[in-house]
């Protein structure tokens, strides 16, 4: 059987005469993915990268030439004259200035397939040079997952045993959820998608009476089911609605002070603090309903219920996507552990129900195949989200969860697998930063910006053109994902590119160990088996595995539920946080003495949101939030993608009010501005969004013109580059403030898939 794992889920590819004419979603997919039908044209679309290129001041004059980044148009070159070039520009690198020189990190999704993934490929091969500077954390969790293990345990571990859906649906009354529910991101999971579970599960939950609390400035996100409570809070300011909560559960007597006393430490300071004798302001109701406009009679009533009730409080990780991201999680441990319900198999807490199909799927975690990347000598890194402070600032030094590090100086950049154009804030910012390296590689399959702002640019492969596995913990199956077409123009594997690079630098047999891809897909796999065995799993042997085109990993005995065991024992399953259990005050982030992350949750006024003196120039609060269209930027060229456009532009939702106020009518293309940038979007109104919100979905491809207005409809151009906090240093895209006007100007066309290739000599 022929299947190709994709992030956003399985597919059989359909192949007439060699040409990939659709793709057929795997039988056992009752929810399948219409992203899929983005992949037949997507793959020869013809933004496609048909052959190695060069930017064309590079080729005359290397690094001296780098102010025409991302402006030059390419040379076409073969892969010989390419990877001489990339393997010469390395060497000089190192040699001059050393390894750490060289920017690695290559942050991003790639393909959902383990051994080619091209991030991994690429820390791999650099690692046999001697190693890179690199990065940690993501731009999913920054601040959740550096916060996380002071507090509670590691987000991933975390992540992959949240309770099971199918416990919910027995055993939950009601569902808080901040950020709502959306099951458009449930679509994807990183590493493959197998089954869609999210939306039968969440149909069955209300089937069984489970009752689902919306907080969201959007009822969109909530809206697989009809009859859910909306309450539209202000963005920004959930940490306050759940500290009203709190107030009005210790007024009334409702919280749940043995579990407080078993399970937590530190939450008698935290009370100071919620009843206002610290600071000599009680965090009740009325002062929540300030700060987030819903009503104190309202939060109050919400307090009860879930007091009452078998209450899952869930967070959407958008939340900490934001300044100050580690109060909402915090405080939502907080809440949950004040309600005395965590490591009971309907309540506690939840972070991500709604992010990934993964997060409550039940599937038992193991560790699956992956390249090991080999022993990175060089220590310098940065957290993700810190690119172009870094590119900017080299030497400088900046806070990191108790550390002081200083930012290394970056010569040569290196990227395959994701996109820094689309990911991160401030693009205008990242643009001008991007100037400094003497030296840009990038891998692409489509002339994303990514590419266009590089100097060498090699076509790489899609899943669709090699053999793969594809694996992700906590899904169903993983999958033989099998090569279906042969690659377009001379597109070639990221590995086959490393080990050529490694050949000219005289390691191909370290990077290779002598293997084949078929060779490298065994291994892993074994790699893999032997961890599945350690954890009661029985995988077939790979020839057996290959065959089949898939796997179905077996149930779990009992249903997860998260934190079940330290409920039942804390001392016999201690958690692994410094006391071994909840910490809602942590002694060791108060020694930190970050002013902007004290020692428990609190509520401080983001620099950017609607209570901010800055919403007086810039009115309207803008989420940026994932596509239901596609993954990121990924096959935003793609028909699914394409026909939800308006105007050829990203739609933005906008408040009806808001619209009328700015002569703004549905369909209007309309400029998206603030101090930082502006973009073209096409209005979409509706009364289903907070009035002073607007949201729009990332991964339009940026797309500037000459004054750096964006065309198409890029959040980043305004998203603010900042970090978190001092902790995490995590992205704080969401903390966005802006206006919004009709645009009656000429419409400029969409350029964003146009090759910059230069046309060869006639
Ligand atoms: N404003 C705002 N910004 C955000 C977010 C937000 O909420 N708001 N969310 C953030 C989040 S959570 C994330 S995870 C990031 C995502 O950011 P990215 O992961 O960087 O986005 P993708 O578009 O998935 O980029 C992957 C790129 O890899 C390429 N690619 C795919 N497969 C291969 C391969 O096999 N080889 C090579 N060489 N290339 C390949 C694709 O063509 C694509 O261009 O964005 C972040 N940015
Ligand atoms: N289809 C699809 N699915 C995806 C992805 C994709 O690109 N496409 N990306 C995947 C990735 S990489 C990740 S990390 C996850 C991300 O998962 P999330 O970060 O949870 O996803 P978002 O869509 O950014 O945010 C969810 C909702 O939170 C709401 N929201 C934003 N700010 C606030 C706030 O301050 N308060 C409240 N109460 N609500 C707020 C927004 O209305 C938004 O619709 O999604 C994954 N799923
Ligand atoms: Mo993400």
């Amino acid at each position: 059987m022929t299947y190709t794992a994709m992030h956003w889920g399985v597919y059989r590819p359909r192949v007439v005469g060699g040409t990939l004419r659709g793709m057929d979603p795997a039988e056992w997919d009752a929810d399948p993915s219409p992203i899929g039908r983005s992949i037949a044209d997507g793959i020869v679309a013809p933004c496609r990268i048909g052959r190695p290129a060069v930017r064309e001041g590079f080729l005359r004059a290397r690094g001296a030439s780098r102010g025409g980044r991302g402006r030059e148009r390419f040379v076409e070159v073969s892969w010989d004259t390419a990877l001489d070039l990339v393997a010469e520009e390395l060497a000089r690198v190192c040699a001059a200035h050393g390894n750490s020189a060289i920017f690695g990190g290559s942050y991003g999704w790639s393909s959902a397939g383990r051994f080619h993934h091209a991030q991994s490929q690429i820390h791999r091969f650099l690692n046999t040079i001697g190693g890179y500077t690199y990065h940690t954390d993501t731009y999913s969790l920054g601040a959740g997952r550096v916060l996380l293990p002071h507090v509670l345990g590691p987000m991933d571990d975390i992540q992959l045993r949240h309770t099971a859906w199918s416990s919910l649906e027995k055993h939950c009354d009601l569902f808080v959820g901040f950020g709502g529910l959306p099951t458009r991101n449930t679509q994807v999971s990183s590493g493959g998608a197998t089954a869609h579970v999210a939306r039968g599960a969440i149909a069955r939950m209300a089937r069984a009476g489970v009752r689902f609390v919306n907080l969201s400035p959007v009822r969109h996100d909530l809206d697989d089911v009809p009859d859910a409570e909306w309450l539209p809070l202000r963005p920004g300011s959930d940490t306050a609605l759940m500290l009203g909560i709190a107030h009005e559960l210790v007024a009334r007597g409702l919280h749940d002070t043995n579990f407080l006393a078993r399970y937590t430490v530190g939450y008698e300071r935290f009370e100071q603090y919620l009843l206002g004798v610290t600071d000599g302001q009680p965090k009740d109701a009325r002062w929540a309903a300030a700060l987030t406009g819903i009503e104190a009679a309202t939060i109050a009533d919400l307090a009860v219920r879930m007091a009452g009730s078998c209450t899952m409080v869930n967070v959407a990780w958008s939340l900490q996507r934001a300044m100050g991201g580690e109060q909402p999680f915090w405080m939502a441990i907080t809440l949950a552990a004040m309600l005395g319900q965590i490591g009971t198999p309907g309540g506690g807490i939840g972070l991500g129900y709604g992010c990934m199909n993964m997060i409550g799927a039940g599937r038992r975690p193991f560790s699956g195949p992956r390249l090991p990347q080999g022993v990175n000598p060089v220590k310098a890194l940065i957290p993700v989200a810190r690119i172009t402070d870094m590119l900017l600032n080299p030497g400088a030094e900046f806070d990191y969860n108790g550390q002081r590090l200083t930012y290394p100086d970056i010569r040569l950049v290196y990227w395959a697998g994701g996109n820094a154009f689309h990911h991160h804030q401030d693009l205008n910012r990242l643009a001008r930063a991007w100037r400094w390296p003497e030296t840009v590689v990038v891998h692409e399959q489509f002339w994303t910006a990514q590419a266009k702002f590089a100097d060498i640019v090699l076509p790489a492969t899609t899943a669709l053109e090699r053999d793969d596995i594809g694996s992700a913990a906590g899904e169903r199956f993983i999958i033989a994902s099998k090569q279906a077409v042969p690659p377009q123009g001379e597109a070639r594997d990221d590995f086959a590119i490393c080990a050529d690079l490694a050949e000219r630098l005289g390691v191909r047999e370290r990077f290779t160990e002598g293997r084949s891809v078929r060779q490298w897909l065994t291994h892993i796999y074994d790699q893999s088996r032997d961890r599945a065995t350690a954890v009661r799993v029985e995988l077939p042997p790979f020839e057996e595995f290959w065959d089949a085109g898939s796997f179905e990993l077996p149930a779990p005995d009992a249903e997860p539920v998260l934190l079940r065991e330290f409920r039942a024992d804390p001392k016999a399953a201690p958690l692994s946080t410094p006391s071994g259990r909840i910490e809602i005050f942590s002694a060791r982030i108060a020694g930190f003495d970050y002013e902007d992350c004290p020692g428990h949750p609190v509520w401080r006024a983001p620099d950017e949101w609607l209570g901010a003196e800055r919403a007086d120039t810039f009115p309207l609060h803008l989420l940026s939030s994932q596509p239901r269209t596609r993954l990121h930027g990924q096959y935003d060229h793609g028909p699914v993608s394409q026909q939800s456009k308006v105007a050829g532009r990203e739609p933005i939702l906008l408040n009806a009010a808001d619209a009328a106020a700015r002569e703004i009518a549905a369909g209007d293309v309309v400029r998206v501005f603030n101090d930082r940038g502006a973009f073209l979007a096409g209005a979409v109104l509706s009364d289903g969004i907070r009035p002073g919100v607007a949201q729009i979905a990332t991964g339009a491809w940026y797309d500037p013109d000459e004054r750096g207005l964006d065309k198409h409809g890029n959040p980043n151009v305004v998203t603010p580059d900042v970090g978190a906090s001092r902790l995490s240093q995590g992205c704080a895209a969401q903390s966005t403030l802006v206006e919004v006007e009709r645009y009656d100007g000429k419409l400029p066309p969409i350029t964003a898939y146009d090759p910059p290739i230069k046309a060869p000599p006639s």
